[in-house]
């Protein structure tokens, strides 16, 4: 235009200096120990799927032949993890999430990693943890299809592969090797989930018994805001104690970024109990209908933050279907959630004697993947289910869970009652007394040690080991009823999911019971000083009391009435060692990992108001107990 052309003149003329970013760059990495190639397969519906693929090359600069494939199908970035590195070495390009880098880049497999459907360069809608074809999702496509397309695609146009296809991955990772196994490719011939996401609303990501995760927003925001997770959650406050308490509810800290725009969000809000739009998705469940065609090496951690539900759940859905026996493997691990592809010789303070995490890989992962993938390969010798005791620190081969041993031993479940004198004890009370506390929604009490940091994966983030933080913090606390046993004379083992069985009152019509199962060391701990009078909780859980009917029908609790509240806690194999003593913590709040309880019965407490909220006096009667799986016979 006239006036442009007049700021044109206006503007004043510089010499040029081009810029030093030529317009088109085309990478080399000719020399590289891989081929790196990036395709986007179509999807039945015609959706096409990004996907790099990773060719070994040998010394002589060789492309692989007739190499198993492994593949990965991720919500988080396939460019991201599997970054062309300087040294263009497959193994620094296969650091981080979900690679067991030493097995994948030793053993030489083709390393596939695959956007899911509407994630970052992949076409298509994204669906949070996409469920199955059926009633909620009407399409013809869902990851089980997806992945059996991509499989299809793979071993008809990688001719460097032999035909074989395993998929891994960890966390919504580990769902896809799940998701995999419905109708799964005839290729597909094994799979490992490891710390997989399986059931959101029981025990995994979202809630734990209907307790919802609130320090999982920002990961709700950042993941569905924008294909590429471009917007980061923002937070101009450094504990996260006081951003989430000076919120209030989940909702309105969600409504203060906007969240109320983000479908996922709308369903999670639609959604606070356990309907149909979580049981019909739930993983474990959805398996349990299945045929059960591929075999599956389940990889559980034992301190998983995550998702401590997942892995044990779909084990007990599949295992009853493994009539061969060589179907379902089942590793445990003294891990923090993926922890199994990392460095396993210490959680926190915790320290297990031996790298946990290097001997699974080398003698459970390495020769199970040969055993499909490679031409030729042996048998691997890995026992039905690996589980390494903690207290012992000690692997167990054995051949099914649970279990203490093989032969000559039996799991006999023990209750220890929360008695008289704050006594955790095998003796059932005499009394029917109880032990009272005063839950306050405006203290709610911190799940760990303030200030409380965002979750978060870097280097200095101890997000993941807060399940092994020592629980001396909480102990002290007047809201937190502490029952401790004698100082034990011999082991008491456990092998197993404790089973809570309070009976409890509140002055409220809603109540949350927090229940801790702790090994407490002795008061002087001479290898490891700091691990004096250490409180390690073992198995710990919450239950929204509003649920203790039934997880699907949320009812007010009848104030002043002594109730009975039974949930399940997390799976343990632990030996609580002599001079150790067995404690039992209760309480009402696990903030702000877990959303407060304003301990009035609401439609929704995601939605509650601020004058909801109120203090509750709580009352633990002497006949609560925790079943514990005690592990009894010879040697025990
Ligand atoms: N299970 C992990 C997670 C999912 C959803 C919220 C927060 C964490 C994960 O997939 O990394």
């Amino acid at each position: 235009s006239a006036g442009a052309a007049a700021r044109q003149d206006a503007a004043p003329q510089y010499p040029s200096y081009p810029s030093e970013t030529p317009a088109k760059f085309t990478p080399v990495n000719a020399d590289a120990d891989f081929e790196r190639r990036e395709v986007m397969i179509p999807m039945r519906d015609g959706v096409k799927l990004h996907t790099v693929i990773l060719i070994p090359k040998n010394l002589n600069g060789d492309h692989a032949k007739k190499a198993g494939i492994l593949l990965t199908r991720t919500p988080y970035d396939a460019d991201g993890m599997t970054t062309l590195a300087q040294s263009g070495h497959m193994e620094s390009n296969l650091e981080g999430y979900d690679n067991a880098a030493d097995v994948i880049v030793e053993d030489g497999y083709i390393r596939v990693v695959q956007d899911v459907r509407g994630k970052y360069h992949s076409e298509g809608d994204y669906v949070m943890n996409r469920p199955p074809h059926g009633p909620i999702n009407p399409t013809p496509v869902d990851d089980a299809t997806d992945t059996y397309d991509t499989i299809d695609w793979l071993v008809k146009h990688v001719p460097e592969s032999n035909g074989k296809v395993g998929t891994l991955g960890i966390s919504y990772d580990g769902f896809e090797p799940l998701m995999a196994l419905i109708h799964p490719h005839p290729a597909l011939k094994v799979s490992v989930p490891m710390n997989p996401m399986v059931d959101g609303w029981m025990g995994d990501d979202w809630f734990h018994h209907g307790a919802f995760r609130e320090q999982n927003l920002p990961y709700i925001y950042e993941q569905t805001a924008s294909r590429g997770n471009s917007y980061k959650w923002w937070s101009n406050v450094h504990d996260d104690y006081d951003l989430y308490l000076r919120a209030g509810s989940a909702g309105e800290l969600a409504r203060e970024h906007g969240m109320e725009k983000l479908p996922f969000w709308q369903k999670v809000l639609a959604h606070p109990a356990y309907d149909s739009f979580w049981q019909d998705q739930a993983v474990d469940k959805l398996l349990a209908k299945e045929p059960l065609k591929v075999p599956v090496m389940l990889v559980h951690s034992l301190w998983d933050q995550e998702d401590i539900y997942g892995a044990i759940a779909v084990y007990k859905a599949i295992k009853p279907k493994d009539t061969s026996g060589t179907m379902v493997k089942l590793v445990m691990g003294p891990w923090h959630h993926g922890q199994e592809i990392g460095d396993g010789s210490s959680l926190g303070a915790i320290k297990f004697g031996s790298d946990t995490g290097r001997y699974f890989r080398e003698h459970m992962l390495r020769p199970y993947l040969a055993q499909y993938l490679k031409n030729d390969a042996p048998k691997a010798d890995v026992a039905p289910v690996t589980a390494f005791q903690t207290g012992s620190n000690r692997w167990e081969n054995l051949r099914h869970w649970p279990a203490g041993c093989n032969s000559g031993c039996a799991v006999k479940p023990t209750p220890l009652y929360l008695g008289d004198g704050m006594k955790a004890t095998f003796t059932k009370p005499a009394d029917d007394g109880g032990d009272s506390y005063v839950s306050d929604p405006a203290h709610p009490v911190p799940f760990r040690a303030r200030p409380i940091q965002p979750v978060a994966y870097g280097e200095h983030d101890t997000w993941a080991q807060w399940l092994v933080d020592d629980q001396r913090e909480a102990s002290g606390r007047t809201d937190v009823l502490t029952y401790t046993s004698d100082v034990l004379t011999a082991p008491v083992t456990i092998a197993g999911e404790p089973q809570v069985h309070l009976t409890a009152s509140t002055t409220g019509t809603d109540s949350d019971w927090v229940v801790k199962l702790i090994d407490v060391y002795p008061d002087e701990v001479a290898a490891q000083p700091e691990m004096g009078g250490y409180q390690l909780a073992v198995a710990m859980d919450i239950l929204r009391g509003r649920y203790r009917q039934g997880f699907d029908k949320p009812e007010p609790i009848k104030a002043n009435t002594p109730l009975p509240y039974t949930f399940t806690l997390p799976t343990a194999n632990h030996v609580f060692l002599p001079g150790h003593r067995i404690m039992v913590q209760v309480q009402s709040s696990w903030f702000p990992l877990y959303d407060r309880n304003p301990q009035t019965f609401v439609p929704n407490i995601m939605l509650a108001r601020p004058t909801d909220y109120r203090k509750a006096t709580q009352e633990v009667f002497h006949s609560s107990y925790v079943e514990l799986p005690v592990v009894s016979g010879k040697g025990y």
